[in-house]
């Protein structure tokens, strides 16, 4: 279907599909099986300007938005959902410094982040605050001219291989959610180290680790926003990225499709290639309903976002619940149509279907997306007086 996306949009997103089929497809089996993070594909990508995508261009970026960052994320999860996602984290980890980072803080960082010289993390799950994110216990305590971070953060992806974290943690305890407060550290900082990384179901290739604050001291400067701003800045970050995280889906359900739509044309059951078959024809006019679905919607939210808009919590939770939902049906299906040779990992479906599930739990499970969009309903239903 035809997207009108503009000639440089078409430029992002083909570039973004050679690479992912030049330099991501042949290694991808491996990076699973080896869990190895994928550098060298972050360098290619880094060449390419594809970290500087969604960076405004006096920061040296390309100053281009959330669609552009979607139709590359598409792409590299076509390929490989572990390197979209150390790709994607990376723009997650960068949301606190864009949108709420002062001129020094966007200064010093962005040219980096641009030129994929430094990778981004985003922390903000803890042990005991996952979906309950206001939960945190991770401290940031005032003392002259720094603050001291002390705490755990747990599954953080890109943890260990990031040079820049975006961290909230809490300013005033007795505030809850309105007493935390985002903070950037850098690796390499005395009191910051990185606990165990995660052996995990899918999305094997990318890192996922703990973070340890002890002691940790950093610059007063390097508080974001003000002090009590840590909840929102975070809910905010989330509501740029879950775009995003529906062009995993949507990206990802289309290589798994892709696959079975080969696969059942070339084998042969009961004479007849098991395409000819109704049944599984009608599994893929599914996986294509819902596939299309997904991507206009992903699209038309990213345009929204991009439009200025001020508020798109309810809009981007609807396209990552939706696009992600549709990605665990599309791959789990791929399988099947696939048979005995889609549960094997001499073809890549096995790998899509392993790595489709995080897409329902990270950046919000989509129990949570629910009650998001349950929330604003209710606002909305008030506020027009339904
Ligand atoms: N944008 C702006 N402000 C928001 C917001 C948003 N999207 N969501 C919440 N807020 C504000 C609320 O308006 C409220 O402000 P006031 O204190 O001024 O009233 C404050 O933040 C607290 O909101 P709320 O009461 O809704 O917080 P809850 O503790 O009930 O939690 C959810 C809300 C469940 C939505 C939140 O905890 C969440 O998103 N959890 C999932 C976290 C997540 O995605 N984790 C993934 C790991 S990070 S990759």
């Amino acid at each position: 279907m035809d997207y009108f996306l503009n000639e440089e949009q078409i430029m992002i997103r083909d570039l973004a599909r050679q690479i992912a089929e030049e330099k991501v497809v042949p290694v991808r089996a491996e990076l699973d099986e080896k869990e190895e993070f994928p550098w060298e594909i972050m360098n290619v990508l880094a060449q390419s300007d594809l970290f500087g995508l969604f960076i405004p261009e006096e920061y040296g970026g390309l100053g281009k938005g959330c669609l552009e960052l979607c139709l590359a994320v598409e792409e590299l999860s076509r390929a490989c959902l572990a390197v979209a996602t150390s790709y994607a984290a990376n723009a997650l980890g960068t949301y606190p410094l864009l949108l709420y980072g002062s001129e020094e803080q966007k200064k010093k960082y962005l040219p980096d982040i641009a030129t994929g010289k430094r990778l981004v993390a985003f922390g903000l799950t803890e042990a005991n605050a996952g979906s309950d994110a206001a939960g945190i216990q991770t401290t940031a305590k005032l003392d002259g001219n720094e603050y001291i971070l002390n705490g755990t953060k747990q599954w953080i992806t890109n943890g260990g291989e990031a040079e820049i974290y975006t961290i909230i943690a809490l300013t005033d305890r007795s505030k809850g959610a309105r007493g935390a407060s985002a903070f950037v550290v850098e690796k390499g900082t005395p009191g910051f180290t990185f606990g165990k990384k995660e052996k995990k179901m899918g999305i094997r290739a990318s890192s996922t680790r703990e973070l340890i604050f002890d002691n940790c001291r950093i610059p007063r400067e390097n508080l974001i926003g003000r002090e009590g701003l840590g909840f929102i800045i975070a809910m905010k970050t989330l509501d740029n990225a879950r775009a995003g995280v529906g062009a995993q889906g949507v990206g990802l359900a289309q290589g798994a499709f892709e696959e079975a739509l080969k696969f059942a044309r070339q084998r042969i059951q009961f004479g007849h290639p098991i395409i000819s078959f109704q049944a599984v024809q009608h599994m893929l006019a599914d996986m294509a309903i819902e596939i299309e679905a997904a991507r206009a919607l992903v699209y038309a939210v990213a345009r929204y976002v991009d439009s200025g808009a001020k508020d798109f919590t309810k809009e981007s939770a609807i396209s990552k619940v939706f696009a992600t939902d549709m990605a665990m049906r599309v791959t789990t299906n791929a399988v099947q149509v696939m048979g005995g040779s889609g549960y094997m990992r001499e073809y890549p479906v096995e790998k899509m279907m392993r790595d489709a599930k995080i897409l329902q739990i990270y950046e919000g499970t989509n129990q949570i997306q629910r009650n998001v969009i349950g929330q604003e309903l209710i606002k909305e239903a008030a506020k027009n007086k339904i």
